[in-house]
C-alpha cells in the first residue's frame, strides 16, 4: 500500500515538473519558449544556456547579448566546420532572428555560453538571466538545468 502511495505521488511530482518546465516569456515580437541549461560535471568552467527565439514581427531582431547569474561572462556562440572539426566560436554582431521566423539554440548549434562558472550547475535547479536583443530590449529570463545528456528532441522541441 505504502508503496503504491509513493508511486503516485511520484508520478503527480512528475507531472508537475513536466508543466513547470513549459515556461515561456515574451516582449515586443519577441518570443522565448523555455530557456534551459545542461548540468556541468564537478569542476567545469563552462556551461551553455539553450532557448527557442520566435520573432513575431514584420521585422528582423538580433540576439546581442545574454547574461547568467550563474556566469561571470556570457557570449553568444555557434557551432561551424573549421578544417573538417565540428568548433564553437563567438558571434560578434550576435545571432538575427528573421521577421517571423523562430531561431532554436540547442545542443550542437547556436549557444549561449556561460564562462567563468561561478559553480557547478545541477539538474533540476534554476538560475536568472537575461537576454538582450537590439530591438525588444532586456528579457528577463529563468533558466532550466536539465540533465547532463538532454537532446532537445526529448523535450519536445
Ligand atoms: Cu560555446
Amino acid at each position: 500500500m505504502r508503496f503504491l502511495f509513493k508511486l503516485a505521488f511520484c508520478a503527480a511530482l512528475a507531472l508537475s515538473a513536466t508543466a513547470a518546465s513549459a515556461h515561456d516569456y515574451e516582449k515586443g515580437s519577441i518570443f522565448l519558449d523555455h530557456p534551459w541549461s545542461r548540468a556541468t560535471p564537478h569542476g567545469a568552467t563552462v556551461g551553455a544556456g539553450y532557448v527557442v527565439i520566435q520573432n513575431k514581427g514584420p521585422s528582423p531582431d538580433r540576439l546581442i547579448g545574454a547574461s547568467a547569474e550563474v556566469a561571470g561572462r556570457v557570449e553568444i556562440h555557434e557551432m561551424a566546420m573549421e578544417l573538417g572539426i565540428m568548433k564553437m566560436r563567438p558571434l560578434p554582431r550576435g545571432l538575427e532572428i528573421k521577421a517571423r521566423a523562430t531561431a532554436t539554440l540547442k545542443p550542437g548549434g547556436y549557444h549561449i555560453m556561460l564562462m567563468d562558472l561561478k559553480r557547478a550547475l545541477k539538474e533540476g535547479e534554476h538560475f536568472k538571466g537575461t537576454l538582450v536583443f537590439e530591438k525588444a530590449g532586456t528579457i528577463e529570463v529563468e533558466f532550466t538545468v536539465e540533465g547532463m545528456g538532454t537532446q532537445p528532441n526529448k523535450r519536445g522541441h
